[in-house]
């Protein structure tokens, strides 16, 4: 996600790194690049200057302070400034006497009918309201059958009415949602141009009927500076509450969002992550800011890595790291399993501070998860024995594990040269030896 912008960032941010100094031309450069970077990821002007300003002004003299590692200073600083300006997490306001009413509203295409299916299920399970969803589209002829359909998929019950005028259905949409006690009443509209009045002035009929406890704005996130223009034009004729940005997990460049909340104020609240109706994620800036800067999701990674080394396995597998015996195939395993809990290697990649740029050079299928998968699959294939005692894998046994395993015995080879590595560094570990070589790095 966003890589555009990591990458661009991640060389102005590099450049810094490592320098022991931070004087007023480094913060001077970096702020150049930084905001040629924000340009060409579509940032809105006003957006950029705000955010150049207030970096500047702390950069400079907490840096003359510290000093100690100015680089890492810079990027806090940004960081900072960045999750400031993408506002602080705000919940969907659904306080209302039943039924809270939340009106989607956008661009054609910009995923309002498929956002208010995710919506039902969001709020299905995880706040166990009961969702009605009802479609005032009555103009592109699949519209309705569409929402039905999510409906459906989500467990919410579905409006229908035979009318097709818009302010007759909905009327009745509320009068059903009223009857049936339902506890969140979401209404689809037409998507519309920003420029279509007729429209417009439709929308803002059913805000008089419907009266809706939240009005989302649903945008494409991959859409630059002209998002910036939409979202100004819905919240003047219709107060919005919150912006929910979709297509964040295509290679979207990320300063819609960053303009569109910096323009109107108001607060991003889902991020769209996929077609289906279980990609909805809850807004959250650190994530988005640590992603915008290519400093990975630092945030996520710690909470990860705690969330496994707590896990049993874990403590085992330490355990042992530190008792000196050597580590088995079986362990080798447990660890892959760990990692793959964690959401693999490319899960891992893109939270991992300065991994965002490295990610497109690295060859796909090599860190492709499946691999993980393939190669527990070639442990699962050894004998017991084997897995005990790996220094038994002569050529003979690894063609065995490798026809059980339906892969190549280069495949073998490679776990077996994995479990040698693991065990090089669970010894470099014990003799502090990586605990040095990390500080090295640090
Ligand atoms: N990859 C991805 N695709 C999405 C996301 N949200 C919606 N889409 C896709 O975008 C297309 C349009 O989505 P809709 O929900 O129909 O958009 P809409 O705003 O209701 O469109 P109109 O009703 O025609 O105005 C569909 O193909 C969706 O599957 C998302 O978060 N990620
Ligand atoms: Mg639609």
């Amino acid at each position: 996600m966003l890589e555009f912008i990591q990458e661009k960032l991640g060389k102005a941010l590099s450049s810094l790194t490592g320098k022991g100094l931070l004087t007023e031309a480094d913060v001077d450069t970096a702020l150049r690049e930084l905001r040629v970077s924000l340009l060409e990821a579509d940032v809105a002007l006003p957006a950029i200057k705000h955010l150049m300003a207030t970096v500047r002004e702390r950069a400079v003299g907490e840096a003359v302070l510290r000093g100690a590692n100015p680089g890492q200073q810079v990027v806090k600083i940004v960081y900072d400034a960045l999750v400031e300006l993408l506002g602080a997490e705000t919940p969907l306001e659904l306080k209302a006497a039943p039924p809270a009413v939340i009106l989607m509203c956008g661009l054609q295409g910009g995923g309002k009918t498929t956002t208010s299916g995710k919506l039902a299920k969001w709020l299905k399970d995880t706040q166990k309201k009961t969702v009605m969803l009802a479609s005032l589209d009555v103009y592109r002829p699949a519209a309705i059958e569409q929402l039905a359909i999510l409906a459906e998929k989500t467990g919410a019950l579905s409006f229908s009415h035979d009318s097709m005028d818009v302010m007759v259905r909905a009327k009745a949409a509320m009068a059903e949602a009223k009857k049936l006690s339902v506890d969140v009443l979401i209404v689809d509209t037409a998507g519309r141009l920003a420029i279509d009045e007729a429209l417009m002035a439709e929308l803002v009929a059913v805000r008089e009927v419907i009266k809706p406890t939240a009005s989302l704005l649903v945008a494409d996130g991959q859409t630059g500076q002209v998002a910036v223009d939409v979202a100004k034009a819905f919240h003047d004729k219709t107060p919005l509450t919150g912006l929910v940005l979709t297509r964040m997990d295509g290679d979207a460049r990320g300063g819609a969002a960053l303009s569109m909340r910096f323009i109107t104020g108001v607060p991003i609240l889902f991020l769209g992550m996929g077609e289906q109706v279980g990609a909805l994620e809850a807004f959250r800036p650190e994530g988005l800011a640590g992603r915008i800067l290519g400093q990975g999701d630092v945030v996520a990674l710690v909470g990860k890595l705690q969330a496994a080394a707590a896990s049993e396995d874990g403590a085992r597998l330490e355990e042992k790291l530190m008792s000196g015996k050597s580590m088995d195939m079986t362990d080798l395993k447990k660890q892959m399993l760990m990692m793959k809990k964690m959401g693999g290697m490319t899960g891992m990649l893109d939270l991992l501070p300065g991994m965002g740029a490295l990610k497109n050079k690295i060859d796909p299928s090599k860190v492709d998860d499946k691999v993980i998968v393939r190669q527990i699959a070639v442990i699962d294939s050894m004998t017991a024995a084997e897995r005990k005692n790996p220094s038994l894998l002569n050529a003979k046994r690894r063609i065995r594990i490798a026809k059980g395993c339906g892969l190549t015995v280069h495949d073998v080879n490679k776990v077996v040269k994995m479990h040698e590595q693991m065990n090089q560094m669970t010894k470099m570990m014990r003799s502090g030896q990586l605990q040095k070589m990390m500080g090295k790095m640090k």
